[in-house]
């Protein structure tokens, strides 16, 4: 893998985006939301896995999260007081579909419908995402995305839920990251439903992608969406230029971005992915005419940025402590003798790699070997230890930091001829950080989880006033 020599980013002079540059902010209905039996809403994977003992930092689950089911309207006039006037958020499919098929709940669609009309009202562009994780239970316990049952489920979910919000949303999202929801989900089990199983988590991963071909022609068919897909791409480095160490990559790549962006834009899965995962799975889940549905015309393409990864063949002759201390553990299917190395000294408090070019280098790659899709940085954030202040403000300069790096890094891709069309911050609200519980902050409003009172963060001053403007103050005055 050649690396080619990105544009250097501006720094010394004030960075200015167009002025129809979409800036917004992020969350998600499980992190967020709270009110987990509320309103007729069902079980989903993450109320069964967070109710595991020992699966969850501190054994935190769902509620109270940011108690946002309850208090949306205080958020929204949050977001319109920064000035951010696009909000992309998850609908939760067990709100609206308590067993994950037949007739919908009332109650949870109402819900969404008075989100909806209290962003328009307040004129903020809603973008919801239909899938963020989390599965209705009863879907799982039918075989969850290994079955193929559930895509179809989630297709008819999908044409439920725009059918009602369609009327007012224009900017649709199937799902987020199915990488995770795949292999975090069912290989590591780090995540819901907690399933070890590499054959089934690619089984998985096909499922959620013909899923999301089925919801997308589904609501093609209601009207006139624009229909997009968020990826966690992520830029896969070798370690050095072995052979070894450049095929590490090349097979890691394969599983984390290639086999979600071939089939996708060109409606097959890489020849070299397949002959790698030859021994875990002959993919004889894929049915004659999947492929075509999964490559269902496009709109955009929401791309998930927090870091590279860092790969060698080998461990051997490494030092110790530049090597990822988790390894690749099961995440990336078939590369289990993969070596991750840390890549970076400079870390979040969670001790993710801060790597600002990675970001201008995925935008730059996909542009080049992906073309033809708008693409958006639908999320990308940190998570610091952040303080509330003796005089009741949260000084998160890491983070402020962080966000115009990383700001810098997609004008950057964009003077380099990459269509990137909007920036979300990941997140509005401190909330539930999956496997990490409350531990992780990566709000840009601070969470008192125990009064829910929101504090604005100096990020959140910082962006919003960045929203307002689109220009990046040169490096030094940040
Ligand atoms: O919080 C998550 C989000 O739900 C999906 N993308 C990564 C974020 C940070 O881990």
């Amino acid at each position: 893998m050649d690396t080619p020599a990105w544009p250097e980013p501006e720094t010394t002079t004030e960075t200015r985006f167009p002025t129809d540059f979409v800036w917004g902010a992020g969350t998600a209905a499980f992190q967020i939301e709270g009110s987990t039996r509320a309103d007729g809403r069902g079980v989903s994977i993450w109320d069964t896995f967070t109710a595991q003992p020992g699966r969850i930092h501190g054994g935190d689950t769902g509620d109270p999260a940011a108690d946002h089911y309850r208090r949306y309207h205080e958020d929204v006039a949050l977001l319109r007081s920064m000035g951010v006037d696009h909000y992309r958020f998850s609908l939760a499919w067990p709100r609206i579909q308590p067993t994950g098929s037949g007739p919908a709940n009332p109650a949870g669609l109402d819900f969404y419908d008075r989100l909806v009309d209290d962003l328009l009202a307040a004129g903020i562009q809603p973008w919801p995402t239909l899938y963020h994780w989390d599965l209705p239970q009863p879907l799982e316990d039918a075989g969850g995305w290994p079955a193929r049952d559930t895509a179809l489920r989630f297709a008819e979910y999908a044409a439920i839920a725009h059918q009602r919000l369609g009327d007012r949303v224009t900017a649709w999202s199937t799902m987020n990251e199915p990488w995770v929801a795949a292999f975090l989900g069912y290989a590591s089990g780090q995540h819901a439903p907690g399933r070890r199983e590499p054959a089934a988590a690619l089984a998985a991963a096909h499922h959620l992608l013909l899923g999301h071909g089925l919801a997308a022609t589904a609501i093609r068919e209601q009207g006139t969406p624009t229909i997009g897909i968020t990826l966690n791409t992520q830029p896969i480095r070798p370690n050095d230029g072995t052979v070894a160490d450049i095929d590490a990559a090349r097979r890691v790549d394969g599983i984390r971005n290639r086999f979600f962006l071939d089939p996708l834009y060109h409606g097959r899965y890489p020849d070299d992915v397949r002959a790698d995962l030859a021994g875990i799975t002959d993919l004889g889940f894929v049915r004659e005419g999947d492929l075509p549905t999964i490559a269902a015309p496009l709109d955009f393409l929401g791309v998930n940025y927090y870091s590279p990864a860092w790969v060698a063949g080998s461990a051997e002759g490494i030092d110790p402590r530049l090597l990822e201390p988790d390894g690749v553990g099961a995440d990336y299917v078939g590369c289990d003798d993969v070596t991750m190395l840390r890549g970076t000294e400079d870390r979040t408090d969670q001790d993710w790699a801060v790597d600002p070019g990675g970001l201008t280098e995925m935008l730059v790659r996909l542009a080049v070997d992906y073309p033809g899709l708008p693409l958006y940085v639908t999320e990308c954030g940190a998570s610091y230890r952040d303080e509330v202040g003796s005089d009741g403000t949260v000084r998160d300069t890491d983070r402020r930091a962080f966000l115009a790096s990383h700001v810098r890094a997609t004008h950057t891709a964009l003077r380099a001829g990459a269509p990137v069309k909007g920036f979300f911050v990941w997140t509005l609200l401190d909330n539930f950080e999956w496997a990490y519980g409350y531990s992780e902050r990566f709000g840009i409003v601070y969470v008192d989880y125990e009064t829910q009172a929101r504090i604005v963060k100096d990020s959140g001053h910082w962006y919003g006033e960045l929203a307002k403007t689109g220009v990046l103050p040169a490096t030094g005055s940040e």
